[in-house]
C-alpha cells in the first residue's frame, strides 16, 4: 500500500539506483546471424536432456531485432538503470583476435538508444556464454582463458568506454565453475571437481586482469566491479558439525571469492577443506594481487537461503570418501517456482555481514527476483501477487539492511522479460513484463507496474 511505499522509498538513500537487468544469452536470440558463432550455451543446448524441453536461446526474446522497443519499455516501467551482457561470441567471433562490427554496431545502438531515453547503461561482459572455441581449447579451467577475457574486456571497454560509466567484469562465477565444471548442469556440462577450482582463479584472474588494464585505459571516471551470488548460510543447530556444514557452505558459495577479491587471500578454511578433498587452487606468483585490484562496486545477487546440517539422516558426519556431509534442511517457507525458499531476512543478514566483513565496499543488489507460475487473464496481462509480494519484502529487506548500516547504492530487478531460465529452458518465468513466446508480444506484469509506482516516489522526494 502507498504508506509501505512511502515508508521503503524515504529509508534509501540519496541517488539510489533503480534498474532491471537481463543478459545477452536469455533475451537476444539471433545466434547464427551477423556474424556472431556459438557460444558453450549453444552447445550445451544441443545436448540430449540438458535443458527442460529441449529449448534453446536461438530466438528466444528476440531483442537483437526488438532492442528500440525493449528500450522504450524500460523507459516507460521509469527505470534509471538498464544492466545487459555483452555476447562474447557476437563482440569478437573467436575469442581472440578481431572484433565483429556488426556485434560491436548492436551494443553501439543499444547504449545510444538507452542514452536518448535517459537510461543509465551498465554494462556486465561476462554472463556465462565462452565462446566455443574457447572451451575447445580448454574453457575456464585453462589459464589462457583468463587472458583472453582481459583482452575481450579491453575491446568491448574501447568501444563502449566513452559512454558507458559503470562495468560489471563478471556475472556469479560461482555459477559458471560450480554449475557448468562441476556439478554439470550448466553450459559446458562438464562434471570435474578439480578442474571447476581451476575455473574458480581463472574466472577470478580474468577479473583481475582486466579490471586493471580498463581502469589504466578508462578516458575518466568509471565503476568497474564485479557481480556474485550469494545467500546466508544458516546452521540447522549450535551442534559442531552443523556450525562447520554451514561454514563450509559459506565458505564454498562466498568467501571464496570475496576474500581474494577483497583482502587478496583465499580463506585458509576454504583451502584446508579443499585439500583434505585432494584438491589444489592453481595459483602462481603475483595472481592474488592482480585479483585484489580495487574495485568501485560489489554486485550481489540474491535469491534465497538455507540451512545446513552436517548430519546425513542416519546421523553419520562423512560420507563413504571420508568427506564431510554438508546437507541442506527445509526453513519451511513458502516457495517459488523454482522451487527456491523465500527468505527475505537471510538477505539483510548477507548483506549486513559482508558489508562488515568486507567494509568500503559499495554495493549495488544487481539481481533480486523470483520465477511463479503466471497465469495471463485474455489480454495478457499478470496479475502476479506472489512476485508483487516477494519484491516488496526484499526491498523491505535492503531498506533494513540500509538502517543497519550496510552501504547499498541501488536495486535492480531480475527480470525486464521472462527469457530463456537456463537448464529450466523457458518454463520458469522471472520477468516484470510477460512475453508471449508465440507473438512475442511484451505486457507489464502487475510487478513491473508496482516497481514502476516505487520508481516515481523515488524520483519525486
Ligand atoms: C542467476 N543457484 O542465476 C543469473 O544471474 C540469471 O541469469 C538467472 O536467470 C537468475 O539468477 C535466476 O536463476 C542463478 O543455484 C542460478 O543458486 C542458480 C543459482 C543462483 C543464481
Amino acid at each position: 500500500d502507498a504508506a509501505a511505499a512511502s515508508t521503503l522509498i524515504d529509508s534509501l538513500p540519496a541517488g539510489f539506483r533503480w534498474g532491471v537487468a537481463t543478459s545477452a544469452y536469455q533475451i537476444e536470440g539471433a545466434v547464427d546471424v551477423d556474424g556472431r558463432t556459438p557460444s558453450i550455451w549453444d552447445t550445451f543446448c544441443r545436448v540430449p536432456g540438458a535443458i527442460d524441453g529441449g529449448d534453446n536461446g536461438d530466438v528466444a526474446c528476440e531483442h537483437y531485432t526488438r532492442m528500440p522497443a525493449d528500450v522504450a519499455l524500460i523507459k516507460d516501467l521509469g527505470m534509471d538503470t538498464y544492466r545487459f551482457s555483452v555476447s562474447w561470441s557476437r563482440f569478437q567471433p573467436h575469442g581472440s583476435g578481431s572484433v565483429n562490427p556488426a556485434g560491436v554496431a548492436f551494443y553501439d545502438r543499444l547504449v545510444d538508444e538507452l542514452l536518448a531515453q535517459g537510461i543509465d547503461p551498465w554494462v556486465t561482459l561476462y554472463h556465462w556464454d565462452l565462446p566455443q572455441e574457447l572451451e575447445d581449447a580448454g574453457g575456464w579451467p585453462a589459464r589462457d582463458t583468463a587472458y583472453r577475457f582481459a583482452d575481450y574486456s579491453m575491446l568491448v571497454f574501447e568501444a563502449l568506454s566513452d559512454r558507458v560509466d559503470t562495468w560489471t567484469t563478471l556475472n556469479e562465477p560461482w555459477c559458471s565453475a560450480m554449475l557448468g565444471y562441476a556439478y554439470g548442469v550448466h553450459a559446458p556440462g562438464r562434471t570435474e571437481y578439480p578442474a571447476s577450482l581451476a575455473a574458480v582463479h581463472h574466472l577470478l584472474l580474468g577479473h583481475g586482469l582486466a579490471t586493471e588494464r580498463m581502469r589504466k585505459a578508462a578516458p575518466r571516471k568509471v565503476d568497474i566491479g564485479i557481480t556474485l551470488n550469494a545467500a546466508t548460510a544458516y546452521p540447522a543447530s549450535d551442534a559442531r558439525h552443523d556450525l562447520d556444514a554451514a561454514r563450509r557452505a559459506d565458505g564454498m558459495g562466498a568467501r571464496l571469492y570475496l576474500d581474494p577479491l577483497v583482502h587478496g587471500r583465499y580463506p585458509a578454511d576454504v583451502l584446508a577443506d579443499l585439500a583434505s578433498a585432494g584438491v589444489e587452487i592453481p595459483v602462481q606468483e603475483g595472481d592474488l594481487a592482480t585479483i585484489s585490484a580495487p574495485i568501485d562496486v560489489l554486485g550481489i545477487n540474491y535469491y534465497f537461503s538455507q540451512k545446513f546440517t552436517g548430519y546425513a539422516e542416519d546421523g553419520r558426519t562423512t560420507d563413504d570418501e571420508g568427506q564431510p556431509i554438508t546437507r541442506t534442511l527445509p526453513l519451511n517457507r513458502p516457495r517459488t517456482a523454482m522451487d527456491w525458499e523465500i527468505v527475505p531476512e537471510g538477505f539483510t543478514d548477507l548483506l549486513v555481514r559482508i558489508s562488515k566483513d568486507y567494509p568500503g565496499l559499495p554495493m549495488v543488489v544487481t539481481e533480486n527476483g523470483a520465477a511463479f507460475d503466471d497465469v495471463p487473464d485474455e489480454n495478457g496481462y499478470v496479475a502476479d501477487e506472489g512476485r508483487t509480494a516477494y519484491f516488496a519484502s526484499h526491498l523491505a529487506a535492503v531498506a533494513e539492511a540500509i538502517n543497519q548500516g550496510a552501504d547499498i547504492r541501488g536495486y535492480l530487478a531480475w527480470s525486464l522479460l521472462d527469457n530463456f531460465e537456463w537448464a529450466y529452458g523457458y518454463d520458469k518465468r522471472f520477468g516484470i513484463v510477460r512475453v508471449d513466446y508465440k507473438t512475442q508480444t511484451r505486457t507489464p506484469k502487475q510487478s513491473a507496474l508496482y516497481l514502476r509506482d516505487l520508481a516515481q516516489r523515488l524520483r519525486a522526494r
